[in-house]
């Protein structure tokens, strides 16, 4: 950079203060927008970051959070992104106030701020993501879709990588939000409380009778109560013996959900991305 005296302007490198302040800031519009769903823009944030960093594929190294595509026609509009413009919507101001950083590592900053900030696990962060331009969208199709099962699971989560267990562990996510009849077609939460990341979807998972809900709406699962649902993704987990093998583990033992969720969630947050950092940096949580 050269400014106009014709002197080499000095390069701003952002220190993990810079980033703690973003972090912050993010904090702080959580509980000012506490009017949004269910009292949370969380749950969104962290479905944001979840398909930002979902598309990618290990075998050509396309997709993933680097780029932050999302916010370019085609991507945009993909089915799987319905709704999601409430988050990045949400994100605006904060890039305005901090315009150095990428959108992509900011909507990776937000999972991690919403996820911590909803009583889950640390979970480390590092930036060093770029954001590209709209050649670097990724085609539809590469998100799961909820009307399948078993088999599509594995196929979706092995393109970017992932194991039974590590599909176990991610789907523990569905603790938080909820679905919308205007976005993805589902309705209602997982859990009585959609914005505290617990180990509860297990534990609803197992203990409760699941029956199809009679609606005009698509195939899904309701309790007892009618008050909570399941996808028939996420009943998978339970007539898959192998996937339900770890279903079992995280319902008996939150600790152990927290600790492979972290991990499974920092892989999946750097799926593609070509860090220079090695250090991973860790966020105070704002009370
Ligand atoms: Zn979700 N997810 N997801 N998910 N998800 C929805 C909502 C949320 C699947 C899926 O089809 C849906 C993961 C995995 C999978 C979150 C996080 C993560 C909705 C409802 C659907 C249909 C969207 C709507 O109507 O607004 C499927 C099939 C998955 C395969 C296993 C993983 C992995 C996640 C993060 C690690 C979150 C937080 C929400 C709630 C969003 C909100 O707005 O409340």
């Amino acid at each position: 950079l050269i400014s106009a005296a014709g002197i080499p302007a000095k390069e701003f490198v952002p220190t993990q203060e810079d980033y703690a302040k973003i972090y912050n800031e993010i904090a702080k519009r959580l509980v000012e927008f506490d009017e949004y769903d269910d009292g949370s823009y969380g749950p969104v944030l962290v479905r944001l970051a979840w398909h930002a960093s979902g598309t990618y594929d290990v075998e050509t190294k396309t997709g993933g959070s680097n780029g932050a595509t999302m916010r370019f026609q085609p991507e945009s509009d993909h089915g799987a992104n319905a709704g999601l413009k409430a988050a990045r919507d949400f994100l605006e101001p904060v890039k305005e106030k901090f315009p150095w950083i990428s959108y992509s590592d900011l909507w990776i900053l937000s999972g991690v701020c919403a996820l911590q900030q909803m009583g889950g696990p640390v979970i480390p962060f590092r930036p060093g993501r770029s954001d590209r331009d709209i050649s670097a969208c990724t085609p539809d199709g590469r998100l799961p879709d909820a009307t399948k099962e078993h088999k599509h699971l594995r196929a979706i989560f092995g393109r970017m990588g992932f194991n039974d267990q590590e599909i176990v562990a991610l789907s523990g996510a569905h603790a938080l939000g909820r679905c919308h009849t205007d976005r993805s077609g589902f309705d209602g939460p997982w859990t009585f409380s959609p914005t505290m990341l617990t180990n509860d979807y297990y534990k609803l998972l197992l203990n409760e009778k699941w029956s199809w809900k009679k609606w005009n709406g698509p195939a899904q699962y309701e309790d007892k109560t009618k008050a909570l649902m399941m996808l028939p993704t996420d009943m998978a987990l339970v007539k898959d013996r192998e996937f339900k093998k770890w279903v079992d583990k995280y319902a008996k033992d939150q600790d152990a959900f927290f600790k492979d969720f972290s991990d499974v969630v920092v892989k999946l947050f750097e799926l593609g991305v070509p860090f220079k950092q090695e250090e991973r940096w860790v966020f105070k949580v704002v009370e």
